[in-house]
């Protein structure tokens, strides 16, 4: 209990970011965010680098740049309204105040509060889930590696039992990690898989389970079906699982994204968003577009293909980074 306790309050240490590792965060986003923001530089600089007057013309120059970074339509109908109102009542009429108000109306947008990570029960359950290829499992080996250096337990769950070599691939980063893996046969039940997992993790006292799911969305009743099974089994053994449900994201698919997001709300309660390869696409707008129109929180952005290439989302530095 006390080992516990001590253990959330270091947690809870390393987990607010000293002043050094809030400009390392920062630093991080402004490089791995470029292609985002040049994409959007190149359309704005015309519009924001001479300060000119706001007029119709500025107005449809903005729009149509925001939607090439990806940004949804009604999402940039929903950023400009307040600001095309503060226009018409005399304010804002220069480029550079204006910059900093579309900033805000884009931070208001992005500061929903993602949940405590990991959540409080113990042990807790966390699935993960997505359609293929979207980084399900390495963000899970990069969740594993940010709890451990937090002081938690990890235990990882290969409930991907459809692709070949899903399991080895988990089983490499439970290697690597010297993360215990709980695995059956390729193509066994899934949620036996995760009945068995979520045994193992409550006997040996650990902290966190990581749960790996399968993605292929061509077979989509068949996946929705067999996660809403796999949550009710993880429930049966420990109540009030799974305590949370993380849905991956590609930042480089673009507007399909949007319909993931409903398909897999549909199957589960999504409590929070990892929006993978930020880093080398020029679609970061995703992340307005998301947060904006389904209002779920952005957890976690993937800013590249290493360990630690997982942060948490942080809205000010992410508006910072795209729009400096
Ligand atoms: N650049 C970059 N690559 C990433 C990021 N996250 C994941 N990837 C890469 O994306 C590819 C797919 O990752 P996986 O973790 O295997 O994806 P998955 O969702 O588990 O895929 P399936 O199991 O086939 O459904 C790998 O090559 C990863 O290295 C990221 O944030 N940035
Ligand atoms: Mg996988």
């Amino acid at each position: 209990m006390f080992k516990w306790l001590r253990r959330k309050q270091e947690a809870e240490k390393s987990l607010s970011p000293q002043p050094e590792e809030q400009k390392s965060l920062w630093g991080k986003f402004r490089e791995r965010l470029s292609r985002t923001r040049e994409r959007l530089q190149e359309g704005l600089q015309e519009i924001f680098i001479v300060e000119r007057t706001v007029d119709e013309t500025f107005f449809e120059e903005l729009e149509e740049t925001l939607i090439t970074a990806d940004i949804n339509i009604d999402t940039v109908k929903a950023l400009l309204a307040p600001l095309r109102v503060k226009v018409q009542q005399g304010e804002l009429l220069k480029t550079s105040a204006f910059k900093e108000a579309l900033k805000k109306e884009m931070l208001k947008i992005l500061s929903l509060q993602p949940p405590p990570f990991p959540p409080e029960a113990r042990p807790a359950a966390i699935f993960v889930v997505g359609v293929n290829g979207v980084g399900k499992t390495t963000s899970i080996a990069k969740l594993g590696f940010r709890l451990q250096k937090q002081g938690f337990s990890v235990l990882f769950i290969a409930a991907d039992t459809f692709r070949a070599a899903a399991i080895e691939q988990l089983e490499s980063w439970g290697k690597r990690l010297k993360i215990p893996v709980i695995k059956q046969h390729p193509g066994a039940d899934p949620s036996s898989v995760v009945f068995e997992g979520l045994k193992a993790v409550q006997a040996r006292g650990l902290d966190v389970a990581l749960i790996d799911t399968a993605g292929r969305l061509h077979t989509k009743y068949n996946l929705m079906e067999e996660l809403k099974k796999m949550a009710r089994v993880a429930g049966k053994v420990l109540p009030g699982a799974p305590h949370q449900n993380l849905l991956v994201i590609d930042a480089t698919t673009g507007q399909n994204a949007i319909n993931q997001v409903k398909l897999f709300s549909e199957a589960l309660p999504i409590s929070g968003l990892i929006i993978t390869k930020m880093d080398g696409t020029a679609k970061g707008g995703i992340a307005l577009t998301l947060a904006h129109l389904f209002k779920i929180p952005i957890c976690f952005v993937g800013l590249g293909e290493k360990l630690e290439d997982l942060e948490p989302f942080d809205p000010q530095a992410f508006v910072e980074a795209i729009l400096p």
